[in-house]
């Protein structure tokens, strides 16, 4: 737990057709966390390997890969108290059958294979996807600066 923590989010190829990475983004916001870096991208299957690579030997893999690699993506980074667990549980389960509402899956995905948004799942994978997603480095905030939501 600190002040600082950092998460990678992603809004995922439906997500962004589906016109929702507006409504993912207030959702941070109004949670309280603060955005240091975001980018529209369309991702090279090769990067998204690099992702996923902890699930290279699952049956869906291809299929995860060409689905990321469809459309643009939004890569975002979130930082504040708990950025990671509070990040994933704004998300809602995997399976969003399994979802609740008033989560971003809960709310706006019916199948595992389109649920709209990525979170990392823990402060370790979160540094790494950021390192990969933003090679040239994200925002930085001090507490001082930013003292309402850090302190
Ligand atoms: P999460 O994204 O919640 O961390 P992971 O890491 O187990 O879940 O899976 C990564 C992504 O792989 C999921 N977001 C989903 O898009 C896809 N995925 C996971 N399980 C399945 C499945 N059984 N069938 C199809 N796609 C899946």
């Amino acid at each position: 737990m600190s002040f600082n923590e950092r998460t990678y989010i992603m809004v995922k190829p439906d997500g962004v057709q589906r016109g929702l990475v507006g409504k993912i983004i207030a959702r941070f916001e109004e949670r309280g966390f603060k955005l240091i870096a975001l980018k529209l991208v369309q991702a090279t299957e090769e990067h998204l390997e690099k992702h996923y690579a902890d699930l290279k030997g699952k049956p869906f893999f291809p299929g995860l890969v060409k689905y990321m690699a469809s459309g643009p993506v939004v890569g975002m980074v979130w930082q504040g108290l708990d950025a990671v667990k509070t990040g994933r549980a704004m998300l809602g389960a995997t399976n969003p059958l399994a979802s609740v509402p008033g989560t971003i899956r809960g709310d706006y995905a019916l199948s595992v294979g389109r649920n709209i948004c990525h979170g990392s799942d823990a402060v370790e994978s979160a540094e790494k996807e950021i390192a990969l997603w933003f090679p040239e480095g994200v925002a930085q905030y001090t507490q001082a600066q930013e003292s309402w939501i850090f302190s």
